[in-house]
């Protein structure tokens, strides 16, 4: 992709946003980058970019900006329904996002993993199975670093790990991974997608362009992912933790078992004993990481090793402390209700949870069974709240507590030893934090005593 001299416009200032700029701008295009925020919100990132040659346009959008580029890179966040992204693209102007960006610049074998939940372990712990493997390994995309930062160090024999979402996959075009994952399918984000469906076919894109030299990994338990697998051209891998499956990875008696080909002979991994995560949707990631690995070339003997020692990742069911016996976990990546649903089944009762933040048109009742069985009292917080009340009301004793600092605090008061306090939030942070990332943390101090 030649972009010397070539106008691009780079819409939305974020992390994705501010990488691709800087990318752009050194492979010699004239760049700009418009924002909806003000000037004084962007004032830490705008001299460093004037200074790189980068224009900026901010508070807001300017159609003539849009009109007057080759190219346009969105930002994840940035709906395909802005009314100036809708009308470039009506104009048949190219737009991208920046994971299809960056990966025209990517030599390196690409490993991408997709899905509802679940995206974010199994992309951290394929890193590591693969870099424990031997493999020359980078992981980006959605987990936080922009995919075009792998760009500068990969080589031909670089394996890229990428957690990818459905923001992204809308706008790819040639994205094509050498192994695909798919760990399920439930929905989130109907705020932006409007309908499931549409979710659901934006997170599909993600075999769109495989061949029969690739790699699909499924999960075997999920209807919505098998569907995918009537779309593809690539080789198909599934995976469960109920039952026997002819190709991939699957829990049998107490172990975990790899079958490399159908009719083939079924190797042992682990016991699933051994594996230190916790809930049953854990095993899945297990599964599916034991597929990714395998499919590398990585051997079961290493995969194990490295699964033996996991820890969770950072906002992931993430145990912060035990204070007088009470337990307190950090799910704060639990964005949506499917999420929190599998948090809930990870422990069986005594459970303090903390619910809301900014509402994506979930249904929260769908938590009613759960938490009725689990839950000693849910405590509200963000613009969510009022929402989760209505529909939770008479399944559970709900508290509005508005604020974390103001939920946690209620919960320590009631909690006894052997009780668990859980912010699984259903929701996504954007209302009071600036990402799930800021609000796990401020978790995290508040239970540790050390928030400002
Ligand atoms: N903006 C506009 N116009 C708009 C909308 C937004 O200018 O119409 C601007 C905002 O003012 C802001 C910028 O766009 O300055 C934000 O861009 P962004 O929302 O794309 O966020 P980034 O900081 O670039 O982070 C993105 C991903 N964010 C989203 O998908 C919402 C990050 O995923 C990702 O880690 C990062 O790129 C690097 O790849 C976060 C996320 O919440 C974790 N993802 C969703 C999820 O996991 O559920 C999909």
């Amino acid at each position: 992709m030649e972009l010397k001299g070539k106008r691009v416009l780079v819409v939305g200032l974020g992390r994705s946003g501010l990488s691709a700029a800087r990318f752009l701008r050194r492979q010699g295009a004239r760049v700009t980058v418009s924002d909806s925020r003000s000037a004084e919100a962007l004032a830490k990132d705008i001299p460093a970019l004037l200074d790189a040659g980068i224009m900026v346009e901010a508070g807001g959008h300017g159609l003539l900006t849009f009109r007057r580029q080759d190219l346009i890179v969105i930002s994840p966040g940035v709906p395909l329904d802005t009314p100036e992204v809708r009308q470039v693209i009506a104009l048949g102007m190219p737009v991208i996002g920046e994971l299809e960006l960056a990966s025209r610049f990517l030599s390196g074998k690409v490993v991408a993993i997709t899905g509802s939940n679940g995206k974010t372990t199994t992309t951290t712990l394929v890193g590591q199975v693969l870099a424990d493997g031997g493999l020359t390994t980078q992981v980006g995309g959605n987990i936080g670093l922009p995919v075009v930062e792998l760009v500068e160090k990969d080589t031909a024999e670089t394996w890229d790990v990428l957690e990818v979402s459905s923001f992204q996959l809308e706008t790819v075009d040639g994205f094509r991974p050498k192994i695909a994952a798919v760990l399920n399918l439930t929905p989130d984000h109907l705020d932006r997608h409007g309908t499931f469906e549409r979710y659901a076919a934006a997170k599909k894109r993600i075999t769109e362009r495989q061949t029969a030299e690739d790699f699909l990994v499924l999960n075997g338990e999920d209807k919505e992912t098998q569907m995918v697998a009537a779309k593809t051209k690539a080789q198909i891998f599934w995976f469960s933790g109920r039952r026997p499956i002819k190709q991939g990875a699957f829990v049998h008696g107490e172990s975990v078992v790899w079958l490399g080909a159908e009719g083939g002979k079924a190797e042992g991994v682990m016991p699933v004993a051994e594996i230190p995560l916790k809930g049953a949707h854990n095993v899945e990631n297990v599964l599916a990481a034991v597929c990714i690995g395998r499919l590398a070339g990585v051997s079961a003997a290493s995969i194990r090793e490295t699964v033996k020692a996991f820890t969770a990742v950072e906002h992931r069911l993430e145990k912060v402390a035990t204070i007088n016996g009470v337990e307190f976990y950090n799910d704060s990546k639990a964005t949506n209700v499917d999420a929190t649903m599998k948090a809930l089944a990870s422990f069986p009762g005594g459970v303090h949870l903390i619910l809301g933040g900014k509402d994506k048109d979930s249904d929260y009742a769908l938590l009613g069974s759960l938490i009725s069985e689990r839950v000693k009292f849910v405590y509200t917080i963000g613009s969510a709240a009022e929402k989760i009340e209505r529909q939770l009301k008479g399944v559970a004793k709900i508290e509005s507590a508005g604020t974390l600092a103001a939920a946690v605090a209620r919960a320590r008061e009631r909690a006894v030893p052997g009780d668990v306090v859980l912010l699984a939030p259903a929701c996504s942070s954007f209302d009071q934090f600036e990402n799930y990332e800021h609000r796990g943390r401020v978790f995290r101090e508040i239970v540790q005593d050390r928030h400002q």
